[in-house]
């Protein structure tokens, strides 16, 4: 902590779901009042630069729309009638909703349901440690990483990859199925270093000219759902020309002699016809990659978005190995850090006494959960009752229809602990006031990097609010739930964390003000050995390690073909790509995003605009078997004719007819262990003629 004469600068991490978790400082100017946010200068992943909607946290934090005060509902479900109540009156209630469902039902009646509005590790997974000591329904966390960690993890054995701070060492970044410019800004720092200082190229792979394509050097349009079959290709040609590194090959990897023969009929005219490629850039591609020892592949989630998304990752890593870039450093892939902190999350989760028998309920589905479908519900009670923290399912759960179906039963008892009347809160029978970070103590670990970050309370909590950790100690002692996690401050909580995970302590993080948790060269790069059993890379995975849903799964990489592809009756197909300014559906309630971004729009190009007689800003209906949503139009080149973007979660109610865009998406679990195939959806669209 810097002091100067007139105002405090304090030390912490921004808390939101994104892979540049950057380390922070920001100003107090009052007991209850932040100033400028900066992204630090000393951190050498932040390297100073951080997003703007961050840089303006005091709009969020301050904002008048900040829910202060415990409420109940008084009108109709979702009428947006309510009453101020004390705390007190608010966590009984609850703990008396909970206790007579449990007692008419059983405890796996009670589903607690969160995700991650804040990634501290305290306030966002202290939830868990009421879950296991109740017994209630489990949650499957899918709808963000399964498809892209299992893909990853399938290849290497692992999560863990080459230090992203390489890339800055790099003569070719690789940027497949991330847009860094809106979702994970610092990646472009290191990347247009390595442009500055070597000269290096920068490579987009991704279905449009979204804002990162326009700073890159090449940009490979591609169809969304066929990186499996670009990635082949771009295998054979590899081989083909002698780009391959045999050498390594036969250290390094299992299967490479079976591979080479799978790829004989991977042509690049193959590939061409399924993307929608040119040969011509595939050829570009795959020689750019094979004569560049120093490339680097950063694999991002987007592209595994997919029903074919965990073989799609696979395949796109496979690329790695077979050129042998992990040897060199700027070289090898990296997509998530997630092994290298190694922490011991028993007494922020309460592991030692979760029972393993307890249903668990995928997150993903929670439109078929609250509708009773029997296929997730099994045996078990339906649910009749949540509590809801970190997460906003009734604008970003697939499947929409079913999810505000389900939260409109009259029996289905709701808690929302909440900064902001998200459209979830909305639905609930009674809502809670939550802190923001600066109001609470937490720590962090990166997504996309390798720091630890501590991040203490900055200002005191305004109105009433109170942070996660508080609420769900409050439920516990009044469900009588006993753990010594819940006797525990969230400084304490953190102590013993670091300690029993075989980090330092508060005081020594407090100090340091993180902690580079980034494992030695030869372990990110797996010259040791790749991670499996046999120390190889698994060009022919076992999908049975990563999920018990891998019936049918390929056992090469490959073009998967389970996508929903263009049909004469579905003949677009839809991606739902992150909006700069909003970071899923947080930053929807802030003035300064919501005048940037506009209005929910679908990005079309202009031959198909033609073909369906829609004009510039005119409103269209798209839809397909889940239902239909009106929508205004963009005509824009930037993507293939047949594929479509829709920008941003838009919350419901900025929809004409009210209800967002994952109406459209299916809930379907992904192969080979669930996730939402966010990306994926057939669509037809027609000019509006109401
Ligand atoms: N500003 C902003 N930042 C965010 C978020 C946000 O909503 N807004 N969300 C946060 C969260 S929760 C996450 S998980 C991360 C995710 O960040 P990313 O890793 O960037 O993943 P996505 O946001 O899913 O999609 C990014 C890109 O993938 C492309 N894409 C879609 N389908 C395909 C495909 O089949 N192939 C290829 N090659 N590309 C495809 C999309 O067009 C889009 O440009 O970002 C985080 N950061
Ligand atoms: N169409 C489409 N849908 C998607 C995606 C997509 O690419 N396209 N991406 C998917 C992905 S990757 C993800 S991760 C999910 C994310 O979806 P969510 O996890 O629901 O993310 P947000 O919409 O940002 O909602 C987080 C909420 O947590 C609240 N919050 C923040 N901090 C705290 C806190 O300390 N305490 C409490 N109690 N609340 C807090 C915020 O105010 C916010 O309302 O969305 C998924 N949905
Ligand atoms: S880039 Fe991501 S981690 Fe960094 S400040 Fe913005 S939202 Fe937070
Ligand atoms: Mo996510």
């Amino acid at each position: 902590m810097k002091t100067s004469p007139e105002i405090e600068i304090f030390s912490t991490a921004c808390p939101h779901d994104c892979p540049s978790t950057c380390s922070l400082e920001v100003e107090k100017l009052g007991p209850q009042q932040i100033g400028r946010v900066r992204g630090a200068g000393d951190n050498t992943y932040t390297a100073g630069v951080i997003c703007a909607k961050v840089a303006r946290y005091a709009e969020r934090t301050h904002n008048p729309d900040r829910i202060l005060h415990p409420m109940k509902r008084v009108g109709a479900k979702g009428a947006g009638q309510w009453e101020q109540i004390s705390w007190d009156e608010a966590l009984d209630t609850v703990a008396h909703e909970f206790k007579s469902r449990e007692a008419k039902l059983g405890a796996e009646t009670i589903w607690p349901y969160y995700y991650a509005g804040t990634m501290g590790l305290v306030q966002r997974d202290g939830i868990e440690r009421l879950r296991h000591v109740k017994g209630y329904s489990g949650q499957e966390s899918t709808i963000c990483i399964n498809l892209a960690w299992g893909g990853w993890k399938a290849g290497t054995g692992a999560y863990r990859g080459a230090d992203p701070r390489e890339i800055a060492k790099s003569d070719v970044v690789v940027i497949w199925g991330t847009n860094a410019v809106h979702t994970q800004i610092n990646v472009m720092t290191h990347a247009t270093k390595a442009r500055k200082e070597r000269g290096a190229k920068i490579v987009v792979i991704d279905p449009y000219r979204n804002a990162t394509a326009l700073a890159a050097d090449m940009h490979l349009m591609l169809r969304p759902g066929t990186d499996g079959a670009l990635a082949v290709a771009v295998m054979h040609i590899l081989f083909k020309e002698d780009m391959a590194d045999r050498a390594y090959l036969e250290k390094y990897a299992k299967d490479h002699q079976i591979l080479e023969e799978h790829l004989q009929s991977k042509t690049p005219e193959w590939a061409s016809e399924i993307t929608g490629l040119s040969v011509d850039e595939i050829y570009e591609f795959a020689r750019l990659v094979g004569q560049t020892p120093k490339t680097f592949f950063r694999l991002g989630y987007g592209f595994s978005r997919s029903r074919n998304g965990a073989v799609n990752m696979h395949a796109a890593q496979c690329i790695s190995v077979v050129t042998g870039c992990w040897q060199y450093e700027g070289g090898g892939a990296f997509h998530t850090n997630g092994e290298i902190f190694h922490w011991d999350k028993t007494l922020i989760e309460g592991l030692d006494v979760r029972d393993p028998s307890v249903r668990m309920l995928d997150q993903s589905r929670i439109g078929p959960v609250l509708t009773g479908d029997k296929q997730d519900l099994g045996d078990g009670p339906p649910v009749t009752a949540m509590i809801i923290q970190n997460t906003n399912p009734m604008d970003v759960a697939p499947e929409l229809g079913l999810v505000h179906e389900g939260f409109a039963r009259e029996d289905l008892f709701v808690c929302v602990h909440e900064q902001f009347m998200t459209e979830t809160a909305k639905m609930a029978d009674i809502i809670l006031p939550a802190t923001t970070f600066v109001e609470h103590d937490d720590i962090y670990q990166a997504g996309g990097q390798n720091h630890i970050t501590l991040g203490k309370k900055v200002i005191e909590p305004l109105g009433e609010c109170r942070s996660n950790h508080e609420v769900i100690c409050a439920l516990a002692s009044r469900l009588d739930a006993k753990h010594p996690g819940f006797e525990l401050s969230p400084l304490e909580l953190i102590e013993e964390t670091l300690q029993l995970s075989g980090w330092s302590d508060v005081k020594s993080l407090e100090d340091s003000k993180w902690i580079d948790a980034q494992v030695p060269f030869e372990q990110a790069h797996y010259l040791e050995g790749f991670s499996h059993a046999d120390g190889k890379f698994h060009f022919s995975p076992d999908w049975s390690l990563i999920g018990s849903n891998f019936s049918g799964m390929p056992s090469l990489p490959d073009h998967w073909d389970v996508i929903h592809n263009a049909t004469a009756e579905h003949p677009f197909r839809l991606v739902t790509a992150p909006a700069r300014n909003f970071l899923n559906t947080s930053f929807t309630a802030t003035a300064t995003s919501l005048k940037r971004e506009k209005r929910p729009t679908v990005m079309i190009h202009s031959s198909d605009a033609e073909k369906i007689g829609a004009e510039s800003q005119s409103v269209v209906r798209m839809g397909n078997k889940q239902g239909s949503l009106l929508i205004h139009v963009d005509i824009f080149d930037g993507l293939l004719p047949g594929t479509v973007i829709v920008e941003g979660i838009w919350p419901s109610k900025y929809f004409i007819e009210k209800i967002g865009i994952n109406l459209l998406v299916g809930a379907d679990a992904a192969k080979p262990n669930g996730g939402a195939a966010f990306h994926d959806t057939a669509v037809w669209i027609k000019a509006n003629s109401e």
